[in-house]
């Protein structure tokens, strides 16, 4: 894999490195309550401003954009890191085990590179534009479910927003009617690397943030998948809120109908 700009095993060593903090129990208890449900731990803060300083160190000219900071100005015409320091904070207070760094590099209006890491796994997912998407190194794709009665389905509830929820928990209880069974990750990054990876056929959720769907949804592209907003043709805004569905592409059709 080679990319124009960065170096991207450095990258890799970089985010492994961050283990430590991650993995630290008494700074995942350290909460904060951002809104209703939405929480952010010492873990969050501390792998947010040791990349902000490494990658800006490395890369002054990319821009930093990341969950735990209080503005981003959305220059479309600069490169830009996007990242989630933890996707998946309630289960790291929890410890549920499925959370994950995750960092996109956003150039030239599309995400070039992308990475994802649940330390609590081991597992690495990475992909550069036009190079495969890989899971500890070896090439991953998408599922071949054809038959929707066969699918499992991840879903996002979003939390934050109960204002959704009757509107959304009948689009899911139409899917579950139809498909085999339903998966919560509580990780959107890791959601979408499921897909990638083929461990569920497709992925909905409304209003995602940047952070959540920038670097995931290069990793699902490259994995063979389908990825847009809840409109159809629409192509994702990288540096805005968005909704997302993701599929293999032979249930594509069928999850955009229940949309
Ligand atoms: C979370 C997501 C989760 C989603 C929440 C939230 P956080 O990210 O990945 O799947 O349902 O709305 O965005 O807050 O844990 O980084």
């Amino acid at each position: 894999m080679t990319h124009p700009t960065i170096n991207i095993k450095e990258i890799e060593d970089i985010i492994h490195s961050l283990d430590p903090i991650i993995l630290d129990n008494e700074s995942a208890e350290a909460i904060t309550v951002k809104g209703a449900a939405d929480y952010v731990t010492k873990v969050d803060t501390a792998v947010q401003e040791k990349l902000r300083s490494i990658l800006g160190t490395k890369y002054p000219e990319i821009g930093f954009i990341s969950e735990e900071q209080d503005f981003f100005n959305a220059d479309t015409s600069k490169s830009w890191w996007i990242l989630d320091p933890i996707d998946g904070t309630t289960n790291l207070i929890h410890h549920f085990n499925l959370s994950a760094v995750s960092l996109g590099l956003y150039e030239n209006g599309e995400i070039t590179y992308g990475i994802v890491y649940n330390p609590f796994t081991k597992e690495t997912f990475t992909a550069s534009k036009g190079c495969g998407s890989y899971l500890n190194g070896k090439a991953i794709h998408v599922s071949k479910t054809e038959d929707p009665g066969f699918a499992i389905v991840a879903f996002g509830s979003s939390p934050y927003e109960r204002f959704r929820a009757e509107k959304l928990f009948k689009i899911f209880l139409n899917v579950f009617n139809e498909c085999a069974d339903f998966r919560r990750t509580a990780s959107a990054a890791l959601d979408l690397c499921y897909v990638a990876s083929g461990r569920v056929d497709c992925y909905i959720e409304q209003n995602l943030k940047p952070w959540d769907y920038a670097a995931g949804s290069l990793i699902l592209k490259e994995a063979g998948g389908d990825v847009g907003t809840w409109i159809e043709g629409e192509s994702l805004p990288y540096l805005k809120n968005s909704d997302i569905c993701a599929s293999n592409p032979n249930l594509t059709k069928w999850i955009r109908s229940f949309i």
